[in-house]
């Protein structure tokens, strides 16, 4: 693999037209300082409090940012991971910073039209890597995990500087000009799939808090992996032209959380805040989410499994748990016992 520089394209903004050109062209934008600091600093600042309060940091006094206490090792799904990241997630500050004027300038210039900011953003803070670490998120695209507008990008920004070490974002440049990939089974990946692409070049590199990659939702991308002493956290979220389709998962939760106990925690209960339901007041076209693909995905795990490909492992543990076809998962969990193990 030959792990290049992202191309920098901060001497381009304010030329949309440029803008727009070396997005059509890599399939991805690298633009630094785009964020206010200030902000990037205080949404860090109250995720490092949670996390403190959680007892995942070791005590420091000195300037840097804290070391992570190995014994109180957490990660996704582990259910008192999950609830300090619902709290560090319902922070106003982080809503608000993928928000950014400056941001959202450069998005409407691309599209040339009124952006539709999703609101489910997501939140990412990775613990350094250790034995009960789930695999990284893979290649993959966000088209079929959003659906509703091709003309979709996302943003990912980190909230402490990534290096090597910390592990970052990496694109396949170009990557998007194939349209929609096959996906292929992949134990590496943390939801088991990656796209079928070819990873000969990629794109990654140091970024500082303020700095964003915007990528579109064909873009082959991954995260890799944190092997450095601290938290990795970032912020990503996607975005659209306004009179694109959206579907309603990009917008509302299907079950657990709800937007009004989330704003509860706002200020004034979130109550006039011009962040708060938002999406609700504009003229949207909602449209259904196809999930014939992700049922087609869940048969050929099975499937795969059923002939004993080890490949299929780490999609047949995913399915076991979160298939919503209790058939399925069932099956998934009657099939992880009789699957050999790769040797690695
Ligand atoms: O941060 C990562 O690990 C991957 C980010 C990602 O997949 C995304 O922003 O769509």
């Amino acid at each position: 693999m030959d792990a290049v520089p992202f191309t920098d394209s901060t001497s381009l903004l304010g030329d949309s037209g440029a803008l727009a050109d070396r997005l059509a062209e890599n399939g991805y934008l690298h633009v630094r300082g785009l964020l206010p600091a200030h902000e990037v600093t205080s949404v860090r600042d109250n995720i490092l409090t949670l996390a403190g309060a959680a007892g995942w940091l070791l005590p420091t006094d000195g300037p840097g940012l804290p070391l992570v206490d190995r014994r109180t090792f957490s990660c996704w799904p582990a259910p008192d991971y999950v609830a300090v990241h619902d709290q560090m997630w319902r922070d106003r500050e982080f809503h608000a910073l993928m928000h950014a004027p400056a941001l959202l300038r450069l998005l409407s210039g691309l599209y040339d039209e009124p952006v539709l900011v999703h609101p489910r953003k997501v939140l990412r803070v990775v613990h350094p890597w250790g034995p009960a670490t789930p695999p990284e998120t893979g290649w993959h695209q966000d088209f079929p995990g959003s659906q509703g507008s091709k003309r979709q990008l996302t943003v990912w920004t980190p909230l402490v500087p990534v290096t090597p070490e910390t592990g970052a974002l990496a694109v396949l440049p170009g990557s998007h000009r194939s349209g929609l990939l096959p996906m292929r089974l992949s134990n590496n990946a943390m939801v088991g799939w990656e796209a079928d692409a070819d990873a000969s070049t990629v794109h990654t590199g140091p970024m500082a808090p303020g700095d964003v990659v915007i990528f579109t939702a064909f873009t082959v991308h991954s995260g890799s992996r944190n092997a450095g002493p601290r938290l990795r956290i970032s912020a990503d979220c996607r975005y659209q032209p306004r009179s694109d389709p959206v579907c309603p998962g990009s917008l509302e939760f299907e079950e657990g959380n709800s937007w009004d106990d989330i704003y509860r925690t706002w200020p004034n209960g979130g109550q006039g805040d011009p962040l708060a339901y938002y999406w609700r007041r504009m003229p949207l076209t909602i449209v259904g989410y196809d999930t014939s693909p992700d049922v087609a995905r869940e048969q050929a795990v099975i499937t795969a499994a059923e002939t004993g490909d080890p490949d299929a492992r780490r999609a047949l543990e995913m399915l076991a748990v979160y298939s919503t076809d209790q058939v399925t998962a069932a099956r998934a969990r009657a099939l992880l016992p009789t699957l050999p193990v790769k040797a690695s």
